[in-house]
C-alpha cells in the first residue's frame, strides 16, 4: 500500500528522482572548471557550452566530479544500506569516501572534521562539527550541496520530519544554524520541485506559489529556531537579521513579481544580490534563483531547453560555480525530470549511470514502503 504522498505524486516521479541526481552530477562536473572565477562572460560560456552539448567534438572530455558528488554518494550509500537515516554510518562513509579520495576539492576546513570523527570511532558523530570555528560551527554549503538524497529518501515523510532529517544529515559536518538551515533550504526547494507540476509544451509552472510555498516554511524554521534566543525584536546581538534566508527569498519573490527587473538583471548583479561564495547563505538563494530565473528564456543564452539555461545561467555567476550549478541543476532535474536533461551533457560526467542507478535505488526504497 502506498501512502498518501506517493499516491498523491505528480507525473514521472521515478524521471524527476533521476533528474534531480544527474542534476546535481551535471552542475558540479561542468562547474569545476570555472570555481573561483569572477561572474564570467556570456560569449566565453555560449562557446563552452556549444562545445559541450556536441556530439562530434574531436575530443569527447568527461569532466570529474568534486566533493559535493563524492559526499553525495555515500549519503546515498548510507540510506540504501542502513534502509534508514543512521549518523554515526553516515560520517564514517563520508570519512572514508575522503580518505579514498582527498583531492575531490572539499573545503578548507571540513577535512578537520572528518579526522576528528575517525580518531572518536564515530562514536559522537555530531561532536567533531560543533567544534569548528572555535564552537561556532561552519556555515559552509557543504551540508546544503549534498542534501538531494535526504529529499528523495524522505520523499514519504511529512515537512517536519524531512526538515528534521536535512538538518541532521547536514550537522555532521555543518553545525551552524546557517549552515544547516541552508541544507533544509535546499532540501525543501527540491521537495516543492518534485511536486511541482510543469507544463508538457513550454515546461512553465506557478514560480510565485513556489516561493510563497517556500517562503512560508523557511520563515517558521528561522523564527522557530530562533526561539530560545533573548532578543524579540527580529535582530541578533550582531545587528544581523534572524531570518537571512528568509529576507533573501522576498527578495527573488519581489523581484519575480515584476518581469522588466528579472529580464534586465545580470549574472553580475544576482551574484551581488544573493551571493556567490562557499557559504550556504550565499549560494543556495542564488541555486534556487537560477533554476526558477531559467524557466523563461534569457537574453544571451542560446537554448530552448530549461535544464540547460539553469546550468548556463548558474555558471555565469562565477564564484563557487560547481556547487551553486550543483544545487540549481538538481532542483531543474526534480521540476522537469531525466528526459529533459540532453544525453550529451551525461555523458560527459565520471560516473553518470552509478548516478543514475542511485537516483532508482532512491525510487525503489520510497515506492516499495508500506
Ligand atoms: N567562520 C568563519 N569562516 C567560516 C565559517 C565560520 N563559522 N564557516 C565556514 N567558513 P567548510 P564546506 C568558511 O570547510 O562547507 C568546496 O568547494 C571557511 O573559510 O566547512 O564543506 C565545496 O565544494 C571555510 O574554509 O567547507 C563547497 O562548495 C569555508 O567557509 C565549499 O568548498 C568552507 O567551509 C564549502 O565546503
Ligand atoms: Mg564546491
Amino acid at each position: 500500500m502506498l501512502n498518501q504522498r506517493m499516491s498523491a505524486s505528480v507525473t514521472n516521479l521515478l524521471s524527476r528522482f533521476r533528474g534531480c541526481l544527474v542534476g546535481g552530477l551535471i552542475g558540479d562536473c561542468l562547474g569545476s572548471p570555472f570555481e573561483g572565477d569572477d561572474p564570467i562572460s556570456r560569449s566565453v560560456l555560449q562557446n563552452f557550452m556549444d562545445k559541450q552539448l556536441k556530439e562530434s567534438s574531436k575530443l569527447f572530455q568527461v569532466f570529474s566530479y568534486t566533493d559535493d558528488t563524492a559526499m553525495t554518494k555515500s549519503m546515498v550509500e548510507s540510506f540504501v544500506q542502513m534502509k534508514s537515516f543512521d549518523a554515526k554510518d553516515m560520517s564514517k562513509k563520508f570519512t572514508m569516501e575522503y580518505i579514498k579520495e582527498p583531492k575531490r576539492g572539499y573545503g578548507g576546513n571540513v577535512v578537520d572534521v572528518f579526522s576528528a570523527l575517525n580518531s572518536i570511532n564515530y562514536e559522537h558523530p555530531y561532536e567533531p562539527a560543533r567544534h569548528q570555528f572555535n564552537g561556532t560551527g561552519s556555515y559552509g554549503n557543504g551540508g546544503a550541496m549534498r542534501t538531494s538524497p535526504a529529499a528523495l529518501f524522505g520523499y514519504n515523510l511529512s515537512d517536519k520530519e524531512l526538515i528534521s532529517l536535512a538538518a541532521n544529515c547536514a550537522r555532521i559536518t555543518h553545525s551552524h544554524r546557517n549552515g544547516f538551515n541552508g541544507a533544509i533550504l535546499q532540501c525543501l526547494a527540491i521537495r516543492l520541485a518534485l511536486d511541482t507540476e510543469t507544463s508538457q509544451t513550454d515546461q512553465s509552472f506557478d514560480i510565485n506559489l513556489y516561493l510563497n510555498r517556500l517562503i512560508e516554511k523557511m520563515n517558521e524554521i528561522e523564527v522557530n529556531g530562533c526561539e530560545s534566543d533573548s532578543e524579540s525584536d527580529g535582530l541578533n546581538t550582531n545587528g544581523l537579521s534572524r531570518t537571512p534566508y528568509t529576507d533573501k527569498l522576498k527578495k527573488i519573490k519581489e523581484l519575480f513579481s515584476d518581469e522588466s527587473k528579472i529580464k534586465g538583471l545580470s549574472s553580475e548583479r544576482v551574484a551581488y544580490l544573493f551571493g556567490n561564495d562557499v557559504s550556504a547563505l550565499n549560494s543556495v538563494p542564488s541555486a534556487i534563483y537560477c533554476a526558477l530565473r531559467a524557466q523563461k528564456p534569457i537574453d544571451d543564452i542560446e537554448s530552448d531547453n530549461p535544464f540547460v539555461r539553469t546550468l548556463y545561467f548558474a555558471l555565469s555567476l562565477g564564484g563557487d560555480t560547481d556547487t551553486i550549478a550543483s544545487m540549481a541543476c538538481s532542483i531543474a532535474g526534480a521540476l522537469y525530470g531525466h528526459q529533459l536533461i540532453p544525453n550529451v551533457l551525461q555523458k560527459r560526467c565520471e560516473d553518470i549511470d552509478l548516478i543514475v542507478k542511485y537516483a532508482d535505488n532512491l525510487y525503489s526504497f520510497v515506492s516499495n514502503v508500506d
